[in-house]
């Protein structure tokens, strides 16, 4: 028997795959498709105070590695996922809340509210959306995200998680990782929010793709596989009282056991669910399991962050 459960904090999951934020967590609808799918864990769409639109469209586009994205937000306000997590069954499958606040009142007026549902639900706070105009990534500010967190672990009594962009310098990552070590309830790292601000052009139209920012967007998928596993690994090394959620360029099994290998306790699809659908996740256990059966590996920490250097 092949194993691939897996713990976030102390919330089981019977697989380690599930959606990334963005994609099927807007409408109760997506988010109970994937609740009933073989996903892990489920987590919804970064929410804000009120609701919003988002950008105007086209604002998604799928390309031949991957896809861009400037969604700026669409989602129903956080009151609409409040009412989600309060009516929720805990005892399915571990419920993930993003929340991606446009300022740290915002923050931590909602993450409040979740709080105090009093229910095992694990939030995930954005620190990364690439695509409000005018709202930098707080993940790349330092003395910014260091205010923020301070204010929020000091608010919180519950466990919670951050979602972080990309980072691509040893000292940004060793900078990052100091500061995430002060927070003890901070638990888990997802790494990475998309690439930001990527440009796709159309040579045929000699177009860009999407409306938003003059065509610039975040870029997932098959483009960032190694930045993600980069990311995944070194926060591993540098936070290791902290558990590691990967999330980048996985389309099939050997990505997942990738992300494990490199230190991921679980791992989050964006670009190839969008693609398709929740039908995902039952090839993703099947071809984990059998990379597994081919490798000898009974479980999960039988190679998780195991990966061997030269
Ligand atoms: O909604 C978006 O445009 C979006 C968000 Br909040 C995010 O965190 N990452 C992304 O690629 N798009």
């Amino acid at each position: 028997m092949t194993d691939i459960s897996t713990h976030i904090l102390d919330q089981r999951m019977r697989s380690p795959v599930y959606n990334a934020s963005g994609v099927m967590c807007r409408e109760t609808t997506e988010l109970e498709a994937v609740r009933h799918s073989d996903a892990g864990a489920l987590v919804s769409k970064s929410c804000t105070l009120e609701a919003r639109d988002g950008n105007p469209e086209p604002r998604y586009a799928a390309t031949p590695f991957g896809s861009i994205n400037s969604m700026g937000l669409p989602n129903h306000g956080y009151r609409y996922y409040l009412d989600y997590a309060a009516h929720y069954d805990y005892t399915d499958k571990p419920l993930f809340i993003s929340i991606s606040g446009l300022s740290l009142a915002d923050n931590l007026h909602m993450l409040d509210a979740f709080q105090r549902l009093k229910r095992p639900l694990l939030p995930e706070v954005n620190l990364s959306c690439p695509n409000v105009p005018g709202k930098p990534q707080l993940g790349y500010s330092f003395d910014d995200m260091a205010t923020a967190l301070t204010a929020i672990h000091a608010a919180m009594d519950i466990p919670f998680g951050v979602k972080l962009p990309p980072y691509f310098d040893i000292s940004h990552f060793e900078m990052a990782a100091e500061i995430f070590n002060r927070f003890e309830r901070l638990k888990f790292l997802t790494c990475i929010n998309s690439i930001g601000n990527g440009l796709v052009v159309d040579t045929d139209s000699e177009t860009v793709l999407i409306k938003p920012k003059n065509g610039l967007g975040g870029i997932g998928g098959d483009y960032v596989l190694p930045t993600a596993l980069a990311n995944v690994n070194t926060f591993y090394r540098l936070c290791p009282d902290k558990q590691i959620i990967g999330c980048g360029g996985v389309g099939a099994g050997e990505q997942v056991f990738q992300h494990i290998l490199c230190g991921a306790s679980a791992v989050q699809v964006g670009t190839r669910l969008w693609e398709e659908g929740a039908g995902l996740f039952t090839r993703l256990n099947q071809e984990l399991v059998a990379i597994m059966q081919r490798k000898g590996y009974q479980c999960l920490a039988d190679f998780r962050g195991k990966l061997r250097t030269l």
